[in-house]
C-alpha cells in the first residue's frame, strides 16, 4: 500500500463543495427532461392541445439528457464518498462539470434548433440524413464534448484510487489470489470495475464519432451493422455501468444506515471481476433482430446478459436482505428509499432477464416492456438511490436533523408516482403497446387510456419531488455557508 500523495481533508474541502454544487444542479436540471416525459406521455394519451409535432424532439433529448445527468450524478457522489478515502483532484472535476453543462445545452440547441430528433441511440444512418448541417455537427459535438467531461471525471476518480492502491488491489485482485491486505472498501473496488468498463465504452464512442465524421465529410460508407454494434457497446455499457457505479455506493451507505459495514472477501472480489469480463458482451441483446449477425454471437448475448445482470444483483440483494435482517437498522428517509429502490431495481431486472430470452423478445421487442424495465431500475430504482444518497449527504452537511413529513409523506408519494407511471408501461407492453410511437393507432386504444393515467402519475410524482428537491437544495446551500 502507498501513502496519500497529500493530506485528505485539506484538498477535499473543495472536492465536497464542488460535488454539492453539481448536486444542486442535477437536482435542478433533471426538471428538465422530466417534464419531456410527462409532455410525451400527454401526447400519446391524446390530450387535447398538446401537438406530437415534437414528439421525437422529446425522446430523443429525455434520453439524452436523463442518462446524462444522473450518470455525472453517480460520479459525484462517488467522488463525495471517496473523499473519506482518497482525494479526487477537483480542479479536473470542475472542468468535467463545465463540459457536461455546455455538451448539454450544444445537445438542446442541436435536438430543438439543428432539429436532430434522432433518437438518443443515433442509429445509423439516421443523423446523417435527418436535421440542418448545424444541427448534424452540433449534435454529435455534444455527445463529444459529454463524452470527454466523463472521462475526465472518471480519470479524477481513477487517479485519486492510484495514490492509494495498485491496480491490482483496486479492482481485488489480491483477494482473489487469497491475500487479505490491503483492505479495499467494496465501494472502491466495485466502481474501479465498473470505471474500467466505463472507459472501454467511451473508446467505443470515439471510434463510433470518428466513423460518422469521416462519412460526413467524404463519400464513404459506413458498414450499417458495425455502426449498430459500437452504437450500442457505448449506450448499453454506459447505462449498465450508471446502475453499477450506484450498486457501489450502496455497499457504502446502506450498512451505515443500520450501524455497519460491508466487508470486502474473494467472493465479492470474484463476483464483479466477472462482471467486467461478461458486461461489454451483454449489449449483444439489442442486435437480436438483425439477422445479419452471427447467430453465435445471438447465444453468447443471451447468456452474457443473464450472467452481467444476474451475478451481481443477486450477491447485492442477498447481502441487502442479510443485512437488514442481522442488524437493528434506522429506518429514515435514505435507508426506506434505497430498500424500496432495490426492489424496484429487482423487478425491472427480472423483466429484463425475460426480455433478453431471446423467443420472448421475439415478441416482446420495442414494445413497452422495454421502457417498463429500464425505467424500473433506472428511474424508480437508481435514481431514487441517488436521491436517498443526497439526502444523507445533505443532513450531514447542513448539521440538520430528518422530519417526518418527509419520510411519512413525500416518499410514498414519490413511489406511489414513480412506480404507477411504471405500470402503465408493463401493462402497454404486455398488451403490445410499441414504444417510441406518439400516437397509437385505433387498434391500440388501451395504450392510449394506459397513457392518461400515466400522467396523473408522473404528477404525483413530480409533486413530491419538487418538495423534495427544495428541501435537498436549501439543506445543501446551508451546507455550503458552513
Ligand atoms: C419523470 C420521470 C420520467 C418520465 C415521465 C419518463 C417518460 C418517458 C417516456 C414517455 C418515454 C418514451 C416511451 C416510448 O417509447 O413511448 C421515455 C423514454 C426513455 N426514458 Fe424516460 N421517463 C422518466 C424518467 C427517466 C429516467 C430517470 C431515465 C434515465 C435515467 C429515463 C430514460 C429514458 C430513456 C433512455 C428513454 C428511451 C428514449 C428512446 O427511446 O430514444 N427516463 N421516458
Ligand atoms: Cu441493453
Amino acid at each position: 500500500m502507498k501513502e496519500p500523495l497529500f493530506s485528505v481533508p485539506i484538498s477535499n474541502f473543495l472536492l465536497r463543495r464542488v460535488t454539492l454544487v453539481w448536486l444542486m444542479l442535477s437536482l435542478v436540471l433533471f426538471l428538465i427532461p422530466a417534464v419531456f416525459g410527462l409532455l410525451m406521455r400527454s401526447i400519446q394519451a391524446q390530450i387535447p392541445g398538446i401537438s406530437a409535432q415534437y414528439f421525437y424532439h422529446f425522446l430523443t433529448s429525455h434520453g439524452l439528457l436523463m442518462v446524462g445527468i444522473w450518470f455525472t450524478t453517480s460520479l459525484a457522489l462517488l467522488s463525495f464518498a471517496f473523499s473519506s478515502y482518497v482525494s479526487p483532484n477537483p480542479l479536473l472535476i470542475i472542468i468535467a462539470i463545465a463540459l457536461i453543462v455546455v455538451g448539454a445545452l450544444m445537445s438542446l440547441w442541436a435536438v430543438f434548433i439543428g432539429d436532430m430528433a434522432t433518437g438518443w441511440y443515433f442509429l445509423y444512418p439516421l443523423p446523417l440524413r435527418l436535421g440542418t448541417v448545424t444541427g448534424r455537427v452540433m449534435f454529435f459535438a455534444a455527445i463529444g464534448v459529454l463524452g470527454v467531461g466523463w472521462l475526465l471525471w472518471c480519470i479524477a476518480l481513477f487517479l485519486a484510487v492510484a495514490q492509494r492502491y495498485t491496480l491490482r488491489e483496486a479492482l481485488g485482485w489480491h483477494y482473489i489470489a487469497k491475500e487479505t491486505a490491503p483492505n479495499v472498501p467494496p465501494m472502491i473496488m466495485i466502481a474501479g470495475v465498473s470505471l474500467v468498463a466505463v472507459i472501454i465504452c467511451l473508446l467505443m464512442a470515439v471510434i463510433l464519432l470518428l466513423l460518422f465524421a469521416l462519412e460526413f465529410l467524404s463519400t464513404a460508407s459506413n458498414d450499417a451493422l458495425l455502426m449498430k454494434n459500437l452504437v450500442f457497446v457505448f449506450g448499453h455499457t454506459l447505462v449498465n455501468m450508471n446502475l453499477y457505479l450506484v450498486i457501489a455506493l450502496v455497499y457504502e451507505y446502506f450498512p451505515k444506515y443500520g450501524g455497519g459495514e460491508f466487508k470486502n472477501s474473494r467472493m465479492l472480489a470474484i463476483v464483479w471481476n466477472s462482471v467486467l469480463c461478461i458486461v461489454l458482451f451483454a449489449y449483444f441483446h439489442h442486435l437480436y433482430m438483425d439477422f445479419a449477425q452471427p447467430s453465435v454471437i445471438q447465444y453468447v448475448g443471451q447468456f452474457a446478459s443473464y450472467g452481467a445482470g444476474l451475478m451481481a444483483a443477486t450477491f447485492t440483494i442477498f447481502s441487502v436482505l442479510a443485512f437488514v435482517m442481522t442488524h437493528r437498522m434506522e429506518w429514515s428517509f435514505s435507508s426506506i428509499a434505497t430498500f424500496t429502490a432495490i426492489a424496484m431495481w429487482t423487478i425491472g431486472g427480472i423483466a429484463a432477464v425475460i426480455d433478453a430470452t431471446i423467443p420472448v423478445n421475439f415478441k416482446m421487442h420495442n414494445t413497452l416492456w422495454v421502457p417498463a424495465h429500464f425505467h424500473s431500475y433506472y428511474f424508480t430504482g437508481a435514481v431514487m438511490m441517488m436521491l436517498a444518497f443526497m439526502w444523507t449527504i445533505a443532513m450531514e452537511v447542513s448539521g440538520r436533523t430528518e422530519q417526518t413529513w418527509i419520510r411519512r409523506v413525500v416518499l410514498p408519494l414519490l413511489f406511489i408516482g414513480g412506480g404507477g407511471f411504471v405500470l402503465m408501461f408493463y401493462l402497454s407492453g404486455m398488451q403490445s403497446v410499441p414504444r417510441r410511437y406518439a400516437l397509437y393507432p385505433a387498434l391500440l386504444g388501451h395504450g392510449t387510456a394506459l397513457s392518461y393515467v400515466a400522467v396523473v402519475f408522473i404528477l404525483i410524482f413530480l409533486l413530491a419531488y419538487l418538495v423534495l428537491a427544495g428541501v435537498l437544495i436549501t439543506r445543501m446551500i446551508r451546507g455550503l455557508r458552513r
